[in-house]
């Protein structure tokens, strides 16, 4: 129960809609939480792993129609179609609050509605806003658990006086023809039925700290971004700042958790956050940025000590996992864990694996664990200022066409970066994998308002500060003629972040090109990697021919915004495309 009326008013009119059995508010106890995981077991719902290799480890098995996020069936439900922008699919909030209460009437009979007040960012953080998530799955208050601070703190904090996004989310009946994702940023207000995936039913997470609060941050000033959190520490114990955007699955958890090359004697990745950056112009004008979340809702397919020991080192215990296989002894298992595939091995669907039904894990398959759990954890992760960033990176998904790094030339040309960023689709959402996509900053699936509005608000930020973080791009993907990645990636990526420490502080050298700077052969620390100079200059290679063509590609991309499209984006294209031709003509 609660003291807050408006709170308080809500809850008893979503109980008399969808009519549960009883009302359960959630306090986040480690009591209340034994006692739910106790009931989930009983009920199915979670199976419980090896305890003596796996304490506290739990698999969920969801329905197989029920993987991955829907974009699809995600709706931004404005008063105004334009604000929503074509990046989303739009609904009139009337008609999308008439749709879904329909399909919420009595959905919980017979069940709990469980009453989630949770905060997204830390505790004592002027940063934090707080939400509360109203949902009958025992599940998706276990993940919420993990991933955001959740229970008494968080009520007090929001019967204190201080604004909540509302959450509600059904499981329903799971059919996917009634599944809907929909989002009313006017009204701070999410509904969600038909779905227990993550994205889709841990409301705090894309819907609230992406969707809702890129809305609110463009009206606050701020930012809200798709981006992980890392710090990096010299061998004199200066750590430097880095937020880094790559669309779903391509690999910020591996970025923010990585162990440098043995070569790299004395430099450490400290880990802040794998997902989601708020970010704020702090009184310096540097972007200071938080990680709203507290837990890693990650992909364990081609996890391995090899790719990312810290993230192995942190999802041995007190783990939920979601979709993987299991051993005849109960252990979680995985295509590209390090243990070979076992005999006897049960698929993500439950049944005996027989390679003609697919891979063992569904490769969208899940771990959920507190982000404190990792070896790497910074020591500034629940700082309430949050960290001071140097450098932002986009990256992509992408065999061909861009390098491994680049350096944007200013701030305004950093926009148009992102702006253009484009990836290879992945199994993180539904639909078919392996498609070139625009993504923009990696916020196609998440930004919450028209995309021209967006660009043109990352681009005010040039305006209203020059200490902001320099802006890289880089492409850990890029491929040769035969079909083989050209690049190690995984903790190999550290020569990159050196690089760009580097040049934030004004020493690596690069060569300056008209899609930014890229680094001089000599300036990239190849120490250790047997990597041939040809390699090398191929994966830095910006051919102009091509180079042109994509230019061409994002300016209609740009151009299908209309004129919402900020004249700061136009200008990089024209300057792009005359430098690029003179460099053709020479
Ligand atoms: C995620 C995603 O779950 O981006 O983080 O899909
Ligand atoms: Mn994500």
């Amino acid at each position: 129960m609660t003291k807050n009326a408006q709170l308080a008013a809500w809850v008893e009119q979503s109980a008399a809609l969808m009519k549960p059995e009883r009302i359960h508010w959630v306090d986040g106890s480690e009591a209340e939480n034994s006692q739910l995981v106790e009931e989930m077991v009983r009920a199915g719902t979670l199976i419980q792993l090896n305890q003596t290799t796996h304490p506290n480890c739990y698999l969920h098995r969801s329905a197989p129609n029920d993987v991955a996020r829907v974009e699809h069936l995600t709706f931004v439900c404005t008063r105004d179609q334009d604000a929503a922008g074509s990046n989303n699919h739009w609904m009139a909030p009337a008609d999308a609050h008439e749709k879904i209460d329909a399909l919420y009437a009595g959905c919980m009979r017979g069940r709990t509605m469980y009453v989630i007040p949770y905060l997204m960012g830390p505790y004592d953080s002027l940063y934090s806003r707080a939400g509360v998530e109203i949902t009958d799955s025992p599940y998706v208050v276990a993940n919420m658990r993990i991933m955001a601070r959740v229970g008494t703190r968080a009520l007090t904090h929001i019967e204190a006086g201080n604004s909540f996004v509302r959450g509600l989310h059904s499981v329903g009946d799971l059919d996917p023809d009634r599944r809907f994702i929909m989002h009313f940023p006017e009204e701070l207000l999410i509904k969600s039925v038909g779905s227990g995936y993550g994205g889709n039913a841990l409301l705090g997470k894309k819907c609230h700290a992406l969707r809702i609060a890129s809305w609110q941050a463009r009206t606050e000033g701020w930012l809200a971004e798709h981006m992980l959190i890392l710090g990096l520490e010299d061998p004199t114990g200066k750590t430097t700042y880095v937020a880094a955007a790559f669309p779903s699955a391509c690999g910020k958890t591996n970025l923010a958790m990585l162990v440098p090359p043995a070569v790299f004697n004395g430099w450490k990745v400290w880990t802040i956050g794998d997902d989601i950056a708020w970010l704020h112009p702090g009184p310096d004008g540097r972007l200071w940025a938080i990680n709203p979340e507290a837990g890693f809702f990650g992909v364990a397919p081609g996890t391995s000590s090899k790719t990312n020991p810290n993230c192995m080192g942190t999802v041995g215990r007190n783990t939920i996992y979601t979709n993987v296989a299991v051993t005849a002894d109960g252990q979680p298992w995985w295509e590209g864990i390090d243990q070979p595939q076992p005999e006897n091995l049960t698929d993500w669907q439950g049944r005996p694996y027989d390679p003609a039904n697919g891979p063992a894990a569904h490769p969208n398959a899940r771990f959920t664990v507190a982000a404190a759990q990792c070896p790497s954890y910074s020591d500034q992760a629940n700082a309430p200022q949050g960290v001071p960033l140097s450098a932002i990176i986009f990256g992509g998904r992408r065999s061909t066409v861009a390098p491994l790094v680049y350096e944007a030339l200013n701030w305004e040309h950093g926009v148009f970066t992102g702006a253009s960023v484009a990836s290879e689709t992945t199994a993180a959402a539904t639909g078919k994998v392996g498609l070139v996509r625009r993504d923009p900053m990696a916020m196609k699936p998440f930004c919450g308002y028209n995309f021209a509005d967006y660009w043109a608000h990352w681009a005010s930020f040039g305006e209203r500060s020059t200490n902001l973080p320099k802006i890289f791009h880089v492409n850990w993907f890029r491929k040769d003629g035969a079909g083989r990645f050209m690049w190690p990636g995984y903790g190999d990526n550290m020569r990159v972040l050196k690089w760009i420490v580097e040049r934030c502080e004004g020493r690596a050298d690069a060569l300056k090109t008209p899609i930014g700077s890229v680094p001089h052969f000599d300036s990239l620390d190849m120490g250790g990697l047997d990597l041939t100079r040809a390699t090398i200059d191929a994966l830095l290679a910006i051919d102009p021919e091509i180079w042109t063509q994509e230019v061409d590609e994002i300016a209609k991309y740009l151009d299908s915004f209309g004129e919402r499209v900020p004249a700061a984006l136009m200008r990089q294209v024209a300057r792009i495309k005359s430098e690029l031709a003179n460099q053709r003509a020479a």
